[in-house]
């Protein structure tokens, strides 16, 4: 008997082929445990909100009102809300044709798209163009649009950082393209190097593969790392001579843990390398509100900035975006208030920087205590968490249970991830699912449980790692 298109075996093969490891099999067996009631810790995901941070309260206010317009009449409005809280839901209904119940326009409402292009004025002392800004249901789906423009078939390469967010991996399966790997330097603090791009593009060519764009992740997920200027000028030459389009995942921007290397946006160096290449290197860069100290990943809120994109092409990214109707409308408005929060004098703004700050730097000494924790372990070493929101800590797993990995039917760092999520609760994500260099294995965990909990948390790391290296023999010294 003939199939049906939805039966398994007539699926199309790009979406049986899409691995996304964030929420595989480790994630499943965590629900598993969970069900059967065993405390989990769910670190595989960065979902700050999910692990008790709480909101922002001055852009739930806002959207609250503009959610709930009839609470702009009642006269008891004040008494509940702030003035500016008030105002600023009156100037976003403003905005809308019809507030959060109807459809925007399929870039976004456009008085956020020139809130969000004042926000990077602001920030890279360059203008931006609010035609060339669209709003998206999160950073994925801006990154989604865009692969599937690049994408035209199976020749056709994407630059990837390895270790990388799967969500790259994934959509380039999906969209039936080619992974192209080049591999960070883990004992370069996770840097890249050029001539790695070089190789990378040299073998893929080698086999016929045209490479189109090339992804960065900054700072980096899984790996933390900040770029620096140097760094980002060597990547736009690259792109520049090879003739890629360089897509700047720059989602973790606010998430940064130490001085010396702070964020620099790929814009702004592009901007700062001046005519030709300025007006040369074809970019895309993303954000969201999903990260930073707002942490709304549940709302479903991003955008990306269009730079040296011809008017043609941007014409077909808005008619493809329009098959899709509109973004969420209450998540642009939260893009609105991220990037125009309260302003010093405005009668939210102690509170708001009170509580930005405080998780800010909660963050940081998170970072810290992870990563110390991880060094303090037998036979594991972690590089700094630089910005992002995850530590990403190298396992030298012994020879022994590499072989009961096998014997188990399973990947070493699988095996290893699952063996700390039966004994600790802790569900993590294994290194496999990001990419690594070949026998060297790794996991991802968020920085993101509670401050209070984190001592705990690494105990009971630390405690399972000591059980596991002398029941397998430690067969490895440190690095
Ligand atoms: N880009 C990177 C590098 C990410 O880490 C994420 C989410 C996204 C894009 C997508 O974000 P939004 O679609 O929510 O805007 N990070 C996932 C992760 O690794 N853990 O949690 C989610």
């Amino acid at each position: 008997m003939s199939l049906k298109a939805l039966d398994y075996d007539s699926l199309n093969e790009n979406v049986k082929n899409c691995q996304y490891a964030v929420r595989g099999e480790l994630y499943l067996r965590a629900s598993e445990l969970q069900k059967e009631g065993k405390k989990i810790i769910f670190t595989n995901v960065g979902n700050p909100h999910a692990l008790g941070q709480k909101p922002l309260t001055f852009p739930r206010q806002v959207v609250a009102l503009c959610q709930a317009p009839f609470l702009l009449d009642d006269p008891n409005v004040g008494m509940i809300f702030p003035a500016d809280a008030i105002a600023r839901a009156k100037h976003y209904l403003s905005l809308t044709s019809g507030g959060l119940g109807a459809y925007s326009d399929s870039r976004g409402l456009p008085g956020v798209r020139k809130e969000v292009a004042e926000f990077i004025e602001r920030r890279d002392g360059y203008p931006s163009d609010p035609e060339l800004i669209f709003l998206t249901d999160g950073a994925s789906k801006g990154v989604m649009q865009i692969l599937n423009c690049v994408i035209r078939g199976q020749k056709d390469g994407i630059l990837v950082p390895v270790p990388q967010y799967p969500l790259y991996s994934a959509t380039i399966s999906l969209l039936g393209g080619t992974l192209v790997p080049y591999y960070l330097e883990e004992s370069e603090n996770w840097g890249l190097d050029v001539n790695n791009l070089r190789q990378s593009v040299a073998q893929a060519r080698s086999q016929g593969i045209t490479v189109r764009a090339m992804v960065i992740i900054n700072p980096g997920n899984p790996t933390g790392q900040c770029l620096s200027e140097a760094n980002l000028r060597e990547i736009l030459r690259f792109c520049c001579n090879e003739r890629l389009v360089l897509l700047g995942d720059e989602v973790y921007q606010q998430n940064i843990y130490q001085d010396e290397r702070p964020f620099i946006s790929s814009k702004k160096v592009l901007m700062d390398m001046g005519a030709p290449i300025s007006k040369e290197v074809q970019l895309i860069s993303f954000h969201t509100v999903s990260k930073g100290y707002w942490g709304e990943c549940g709302q479903r809120g991003g955008y990306f900035e269009m730079t040296n994109i011809p008017p043609r092409t941007v014409e077909e990214i808005y008619k493809v975006a329009s098959i899709a109707l509109s973004p969420n409308v209450s998540a642009q408005i939260f893009m609105g208030l991220m990037v125009s929060p309260p302003k010093p004098g405005d009668i939210s703004y102690d509170q708001f920087v009170r509580e930005s700050k405080g998780i800010l730097e909660s963050l940081r000494r998170r970072a810290r205590m992870m990563t110390d924790g991880f060094n303090s372990c037998k036979n594991v070493v972690c590089n700094f968490t630089e910005g992002a929101m995850y530590s990403f800590p190298q396992i030298k797993l012994p020879p022994k249970a590499i072989q009961a990995a096998k014997q188990a039917g399973k990947v070493p760092d699988v095996f290893y991830c699952l063996k700390l999520l039966e004994a600790t609760g802790i569900s993590t994500v294994p290194g496999s699912g990001f990419g690594q260099k070949e026998g060297v294995f790794h996991l991802r965990t968020t920085i993101l449980p509670a401050e209070e909990e984190m001592p705990e948390i690494m105990d009971s790391f630390k405690k399972f790692n000591d059980e596991f290296m002398s029941q397998y023999g430690v067969g490895y010294s440190r690095m």
